[in-house]
Parts: structure tokens; C-alpha cells; sequence
């Protein structure tokens, strides 16, 4: 029977709501004021709202391209406008938000009221794939401020580096609708499951721990003609036939963030993104997409790097790289620790 890499819920827990596990993390953090989860509160009430536009897609008039572009150069899909709406209206009322970050915003949405968070997000990622049905996702990272509490807030508040994200997490819009959180390492990484019935997340991936390896490899090969010698050279690794190491892996690649990175959580293996000719910095975006699952990679074990192997003395966790501007991009590899340390030996080997 496969060993999951979360502790399954039994029956008489299935109970426990994402609202009451939020609120138990609350009650284990001396001095917790509320506002923490309060925040978190309105980034669940988004998530069902844009869940429950994401399942009528198929039938409303949301299908098809707004026409315009956003900040990335991309078509922008209608739900993807739909989504960033209910994010940012939902955080703005919530009033515990000083800052916003968004991919469908150019700038920072700054805000009084004296909010302490800051959250970035990519409110509908992947959505190039929301006309052929395939799982779509929302990522959001969350700061405290780092400006006077009582000001309005400022695009620095989210400039800040993953080492300092107090929550992050992804929701999953597919087969179902999953909730997936770390507010950090001591507390771990928990998945909630989508009850559309009655409208409530419950508890389903308890303190889900990444498989210390695993058997699949998650990049697009369709890039390999503009991957550095060295990114042919792993992947060709993994091809080989070899027993003792389980190799050749399966290739397992969705193209969109959040189905490709859930499914290595869950099961192990190594997903990649790396730079290459035509995306010299990489392509995701390092403070609502990287940075995120970096965050609950680390918090379940598991590793994230920026796919570069760590000069002496420097590191390349993608945690700890430093943003210089809101939509930056950086090169993304997270997964198994053992996969993502073969990932960098074989690197360090073919000099790269
Ligand atoms: P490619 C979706 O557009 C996205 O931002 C991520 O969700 C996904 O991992 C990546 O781009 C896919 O990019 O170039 O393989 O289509």
C-alpha cells in the first residue's frame, strides 16, 4: 500500500475546518493579536468565491481573453481579471492588508487603514490552461510590514525576501478544490479539501511531508534547445536506465505552477523551471510564485533553489534572494531534497 506523505484524516476528524485550524495555529502563538488570522480568514473567502467562478467557467460568459495583456506580455484571460478582483477587494475590506501585489497589476495597490500584512499573489496562475479544463491555481505570500504600522503602506513592505514570509500557500482548482498553507516550518504544511456541498475546507493532508525522493522529473523540454549544456545533461540522467537509483524517472509536466508543484509535494520527485536563453532570469516571478511554494517546499521538507549551484560561502535557496522590484523572475527548482541534491551535484560535475 503506498506510504502517504501526509497523515490521512480519519473519519472522526474530518471535521476540523481550515477556520478552526487557523484559529488552533492562532492559539499556539504567544501574543498572536488576531489580525494574522483575520488575513488569513479573507484569502479563504477569496478562494471560495473564485473557486465557485472557476466551476462555472465552462457555462458563464468568462471564457475566452479580455483582450488586453498584462504586465507579464500575456493575454490576459477574464477570470483572470475576475480572480484579482476578489482577491484584492476581499483583502482591502478585510482590513489587515497595507500592501498588494498582484501579476495582473502593474504597481503595488498601497493602502491606509493601518493593515500590518503585505500579500503578494498570482490570483489565477496557469490560466492559459482554464479553456481546455486543465487545474489552475492561486499562490499568495504574506509579510508583516516593515513600515510604522499606522502608515499607509508601501511597495517596499513586499520587497521583502522569502526568509521573511510569515504564511504562504497555493489553492489547486481541479479535480477538487484544494487549500494548501504553511505559516512556517515549526507548524508545517496542511491541505484542505473543498466541500462544495456545504462550502467549508476541511482538513484532508495533515502536516504533509515532501517523499525524500521520488520517481518523476517536472520541466519542459520544449525549452531544451535553450537550456544551458548542463540542464540537457540532468534531464539525460534521468532518462537512464539504472535499478539502484529507479531511474529512468517518468516525465510529468502540466505547465501550470500549482498542478506540477502540488503534485511533486504530495509525491516527490523535482520540478524545474531553469533559465535559458529566452528567459535569461527564468520565467516565474520570484514574490508570487517562487517564493511561495519555496516557502512550503522548505516547510515540508523538501528543498528550492534557484537552480544555480551555490557559489562557497553563498547560498541559492530562492528564500534568500533579495527583490529589487515587484515582478521580478527567477529560475525554479524545488522538490525531493535527495532529487534536488542530485540536481546540484550533477551540475557542480558538468561545471556549470
Ligand atoms: P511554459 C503559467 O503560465 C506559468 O506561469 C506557470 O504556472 C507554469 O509553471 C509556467 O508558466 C509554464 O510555462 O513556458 O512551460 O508554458
Amino acid at each position: 500500500m503506498q506510504q502517504h506523505s501526509w497523515r490521512p484524516v480519519p473519519p472522526s476528524a474530518v471535521g476540523i475546518t481550515l477556520e478552526q485550524h487557523i484559529a488552533q495555529q492562532m492559539a499556539m502563538s504567544p501574543g498572536a493579536t488576531g489580525h494574522f488570522t483575520a488575513l488569513l480568514y479573507q484569502i479563504m473567502l477569496a478562494a471560495k468565491l473564485v473557486d465557485a467562478r472557476v466551476r462555472q467557467a465552462g457555462l458563464a460568459d468568462v471564457l475566452g481573453v479580455t483582450g488586453d495583456t498584462n504586465v507579464q506580455g500575456e493575454r490576459v484571460q477574464k477570470l483572470d481579471v475576475v480572480a484579482n478582483e476578489i482577491f484584492c477587494t476581499m483583502l482591502k475590506r478585510g482590513m489587515r492588508t497595507c500592501a498588494i501585489a498582484s501579476e495582473e497589476l502593474d504597481h503595488a495597490i498601497v493602502l491606509d487603514g493601518g493593515g500590518r500584512y503585505a500579500v503578494a499573489m498570482d490570483p489565477l496562475d496557469g490560466s492559459s490552461n482554464i479553456d481546455c479544463n486543465v487545474t489552475i491555481g492561486t499562490i499568495f505570500g504574506v509579510w508583516r510590514r516593515r513600515s510604522e504600522s499606522m502608515e499607509r503602506g508601501h511597495e517596499g513592505d513586499l520587497l521583502q525576501p522569502g526568509t521573511a514570509l510569515r504564511a504562504a500557500g497555493y489553492i489547486a482548482y481541479g479535480s477538487s478544490t484544494m487549500f494548501v498553507y504553511s505559516t512556517g516550518p515549526r507548524f508545517g504544511v496542511h491541505g484542505f479539501t473543498l466541500d462544495p456541498h456545504i462550502g467549508e475546507f476541511f482538513l484532508s493532508h495533515e502536516d504533509i511531508r515532501v517523499p525524500k525522493r521520488g520517481n518523476t522529473y517536472s520541466v519542459n523540454e520544449g525549452n531544451s534547445s535553450k537550456w544551458e549544456p548542463s540542464m540537457r545533461r540532468w534531464v539525460e540522467h534521468l532518462k537512464q536506465e539504472d535499478s539502484a537509483t529507479q531511474r529512468p524517472y517518468g516525465a510529468r509536466y502540466v505547465g501550470s505552477l500549482v498542478a506540477d508543484a502540488h503534485r511533486t509535494l504530495v509525491k516527490g520527485g523535482i520540478f524545474a523551471y531553469p533559465a535559458d536563453t529566452k528567459s535569461p532570469k527564468g520565467k516565474l516571478r520570484l514574490q508570487y510564485e517562487a517564493n511561495p511554494m519555496a516557502f512550503i517546499f522548505e516547510a515540508a521538507g523538501g528543498r528550492a533553489i534557484t537552480g544555480r549551484a551555490a557559489a562557497p560561502g553563498a547560498s541559492n535557496r530562492v528564500l534568500e534572494v533579495v527583490p529589487e522590484s515587484l515582478h521580478d523572475r527567477t529560475p525554479l527548482v524545488l522538490g525531493s531534497p535527495d532529487d534536488v541534491d542530485t540536481f546540484e551535484r550533477l551540475l557542480v560535475e558538468s561545471g556549470a
